[in-house]
């Protein structure tokens, strides 16, 4: 009888990791064979490789879906580069080191579309990881995940480990960060729109509204995570993205999100504040060409969901 299949995502309880856990209920029995243990930072400090052992021999993963970092949008990443970088720099080697030391079948680790070269042509692809340095806003970050997808193919040419990368863009949802100063935009915003409603005050935009993204919802992400924990066997990253044509501004997004919640005040630009990249154009095509049949909710549908979620969970949300 083979060993049950352990699945353990790390940061389990974040953003992202609760879209998994939502949608590995949907599956149900198809996933009975299954446990799915989603680690929060209260199950133990991933910075400590001693606390990360513990938790390796508690939970014996087979698999994992490493999704535990330090996380935040622009102005927390361009005030905390230090710790950015060495918070997760120690996540990323403890958990790694951890995985081979306890056999784990396969790690499917976590990097971001920011983490990209900040001159470079446009679509990026995955080929473009490493051709030059990132943008400065995050670069404590993102040298931090570029070693991942280091560690994960040394660790593969070393002793053989099944280790590999996905490459979201970015992503929002419910269960989301909505703190005002470290969160994302969509998240930032939608909580901006709270206060602006409930004041009776400007809705706020930082910066010229022009920088240009692709957002993914969490929900949709979800389902491609467990896919390349399934399906996916190439070591290099994966890139898991909306299409470029789904690129909109950070103004459409500031319009799409006063829509969702019904904004009848003034919104307006404040210049004082950074821009950060103005566009980081990724291309879905690799997963396109892996997973035919991809489609995505659409946006102003998905941004109304993570707005009542914000709203109904008011009290207990990250903000
Ligand atoms: P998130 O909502 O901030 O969740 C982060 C998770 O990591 C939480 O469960 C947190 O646990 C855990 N964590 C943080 N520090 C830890 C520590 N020292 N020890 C143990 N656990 C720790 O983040 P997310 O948005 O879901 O991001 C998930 C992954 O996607 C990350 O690797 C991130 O870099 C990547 N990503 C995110 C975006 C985006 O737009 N959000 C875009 C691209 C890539 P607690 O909550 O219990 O503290
Ligand atoms: O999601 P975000 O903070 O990060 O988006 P990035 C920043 C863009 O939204 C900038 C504008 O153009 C901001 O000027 N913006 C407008 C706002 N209003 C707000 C607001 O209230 N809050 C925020 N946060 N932005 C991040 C990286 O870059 O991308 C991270 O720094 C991470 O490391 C993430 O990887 C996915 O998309 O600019």
């Amino acid at each position: 009888m083979s060993a049950q299949k352990v699945v353990m995502v790390t940061g389990g309880t974040g953003l992202v990791g609760k879209g998994i856990e939502a949608y590995i209920q949907q599956q149900g029995d198809a996933r009975k064979d299954e446990q799915w243990v989603y680690l929060r930072s209260a199950d133990g400090d991933l910075r400590s490789l001693e606390q990360t052992q513990a938790i390796f021999r508690k939970y014996k993963p087979t698999h994992v879906i490493h999704l535990a970092a330090r996380v935040g949008g622009l102005f927390s990443n361009m005030k905390y580069k230090v710790e950015f970088f060495r918070e997760n720099i120690a996540i990323n080697d403890n958990i790694l080191a951890c995985c081979h030391e306890f056999k784990v079948v396969k790690c499917v680790s976590c990097l971001s579309t920011c983490i990209f070269p900040d001159k470079t042509t446009y679509p990026i692809d995955e080929t473009m990881v490493h051709n030059g340095p990132p943008h400065f806003s995050n670069e404590g970050y993102a040298y931090a995940k570029r070693m991942i997808d280091v560690l994960s193919r040394a660790y593969n040419a070393q002793h053989g480990c099944k280790f590999t990368t996905v490459i979201p863009t970015n992503i929002y949802g419910p269960h989301d960060n909505y703190h005002l100063a470290d969160s994302h935009v969509i998240p930032g915003l939608i909580h901006k729109t709270y206060n602006a409603m409930k004041d009776n005050t400007d809705l706020v935009i930082y910066g010229t509204g022009k920088p240009l993204r692709q957002f993914v919802y969490s929900l949709d992400l979800a389902k491609l995570f467990v896919w390349v924990l399934d399906k996916y066997e190439e070591l290099d990253p994966i890139i898991l993205s909306v299409d470029e044509a789904d690129e909109v501004s950070i103004a459409d997004v500031a319009h799409t999100i006063a829509e969702a919640m019904n904004f009848q005040g003034k919104i307006v630009f404040d210049t004082s504040k950074a821009d950060g990249q103005f566009k980081k154009t990724a291309s879905n095509k690799k997963l396109r060409s892996l997973y035919p049949d991809l489609t995505f909710t659409p946006m102003k549908e998905a941004v109304k969901v993570s707005a009542q979620w914000f709203i109904d969970n008011y009290a207990t949300a990250r903000k």
